[in-house]
């Protein structure tokens, strides 16, 4: 049997594959097929439906420039608003028919002979294409929490991203793990039905108040009218973000915000001892800052305890926190994030010069987080050093969409059978970008995050404004290319 071939293959069906999808279609390519290991379009917002699970960013920005939605139901949109979103468009542009779900790529390896990429899936299945555009994102494999005695654990213990939703919470003891962007939204949601909260909090997060509401009818009406008032109100969202990150680039302008985060703690919580457990000592900014208005309102109800220490170990029935204190419980959720310090997880990925990429020393490294030396005709969504604390996602991934759409193209004008970029060009930048990264909040902060490294090297967060990324991206320059033809 001849192994099926096509002219493009998208790794993953969240925000970048999705919109990936939606530009080949508009630039009229429609040989390419979306592996996704799960089931259907939705990403990250099809795997985290825990209780409270919603955007931090507001939905005008945060969905994509060329598809609002003008019925957004709230400000600050919850999970199943953005997913069925999401699938919409997916509808919208006849991206079913180019889907093969529960199929995970599992080894990418390129054919300098063919001049083409050779994939096999998790299910069995092999694939042969010209390009290769992954849209994994960094989030999608929940960690759990490297702690003695997990597997004992006799209770039922589930991560926020793979929330048992068959599980009663009600009446019930349950220890959470970690205060993060995810358990900050859950937390609130569950504490009024249990019985007893015990929160472990190894490191108190900083946070501000979310500025949310109700979008009313008139409202949109008006952005259904007149699709202009929304683009102006995306603006404005856009610039006010951007303001943001004056802070990140100079972290002693933090200040103001660090006041808005502390009179916000000290009006949510009355009790001293508790504002204190809840206050950070680090610089805001270094770890994500959160948003919300019920979160320090659950952690004072009187069946919430917080632990201001980390887990030592957990036994059949009981953790115990790093002061050696047990606490009996039925449930464990872990809002313990992801595992990020691998990026390509099960992907093994083998370049022209046939070594796989995960095994080289510097950690994984792109230009402009997009494109990477050694793997020719492999874009990266949301490669290394793309994400933002401050700002929409979905805005770096349309830059890097449009970015590998050029290329593709630029590769059809010339009759070109292979790109990629000069290492050189691909080493320079990344000296460059880490250099600026060092003197950023992220590695000035006094935090650890799951954005540095062991090394203490930032491979994760793209250095301050995107407004600066989308000038890099608007036109690529291909002389920091290299093109063969066949
Ligand atoms: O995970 P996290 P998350 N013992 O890694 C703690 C995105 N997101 O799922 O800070 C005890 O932020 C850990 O403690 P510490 C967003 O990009 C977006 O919440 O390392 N605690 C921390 O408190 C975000 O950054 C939205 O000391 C342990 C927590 O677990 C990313 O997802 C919503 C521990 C992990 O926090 C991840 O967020 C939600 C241990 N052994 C998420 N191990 C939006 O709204 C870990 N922790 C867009």
């Amino acid at each position: 049997m001849t192994t099926p071939h096509h002219d493009i293959i998208v790794v993953g069906s969240g925000f970048s594959g999705l919109g990936m999808g939606i530009f080949l279609k508009k630039s009229g390519r429609n040989d390419f097929l979306i592996l996704e290991k799960s089931t259907d379009f939705g990403g990250t917002w099809l795997d985290n439906d825990y209780p409270g699970a919603a955007c931090d960013v507001p939905s005008h920005m945060y969905s994509y420039s060329f598809d609002q939605n003008p019925d957004w139901s709230r400000f600050y949109s919850g999970q199943a608003e953005i997913l069925a979103y999401m699938k919409k468009c997916a509808s919208k542009y006849d991206l079913y028919s180019h889907f093969r779900g529960n199929s995970e790529l599992i080894e990418a390896r390129w054919s300098d002979a063919d001049k083409r990429w050779q994939l096999k899936t998790g299910d069995g299945k092999a694939y042969t294409a010209r390009v290769v555009i992954s849209g994994i994102g960094g989030l999608s494999r929940p960690a759990l929490p490297n702690v003695k005695g997990l597997d004992n654990f006799k209770g039922t213990m589930f991560h926020s991203a793979r929330w048992n939703h068959d599980y009663d919470l009600t009446g019930k003891r349950v220890a959470v793990i970690g205060t993060g962007a995810s358990a900050i939204q859950f937390v609130p949601q569950i504490a009024p039905k249990v019985d007893e909260l015990v929160l472990f909090q190894r490191t108190p997060p900083w946070l501000v108040p979310k500025p949310d509401g109700v979008i009313n009818a008139g409202v949109k009406k008006l952005f259904n009218f007149l699709p202009a008032s929304q683009n102006l109100v995306r603006a404005g969202i856009y610039w006010q973000a951007e303001a943001f990150a004056l802070g990140f680039v100079h972290p002693k302008l933090m200040v103001a915000i660090e006041k808005l985060a502390r009179w916000h703690l000290k009006r949510q919580i009355k009790d001293p001892e508790l504002r204190e457990k809840l206050t950070p000592n680090y610089t805001i900014g270094c770890k994500r800052v959160l948003f919300s208005n019920n979160y320090y309102p659950a952690l004072a109800r009187d069946n919430v305890k917080v632990i201001a220490a980390g887990v030592k170990e957990v036994r059949a029935n009981s953790v115990i926190d790093s002061n050696g204190q047990e606490h009996q419980v039925d449930a464990i959720i872990c809002g313990t994030g992801f595992d990020t310090k691998d990026p390509l997880g099960p992907l093994h990925l083998y370049g022209r010069d046939g070594i796989e990429t995960r095994s080289k020393e510097g950690g994984l490294s792109a230009y402009l987080g997009t494109t990477l030396k050694d793997l020719p005709n492999l874009f990266m969504l949301l490669g290394p050093n793309t994400a933002l604390g401050h700002n929409s996602i979905i805005f770096m991934i349309e830059q890097q969409i449009r970015y590998a759409i050029s290329c593709l193209d630029e590769m059809d004008k010339r009759g070109a059978a292979e790109i990629s970029v000069k290492p050189e060009v691909q080493d320079a930048y990344n000296e460059r970008i880490q250099a600026e990264l060092q003197k950023m909040v992220w590695s000035e902060g006094g935090c650890k995050s799951w954005y540095i490294d062991e090394d203490g090297k930032n491979f994760t967060i793209w250095p301050g404004f995107t407004w600066k990324y989308w000038m890099r991206m608007r036109k690529p320059n291909f002389r920091h290319f290299q093109f063969k033809k066949a």
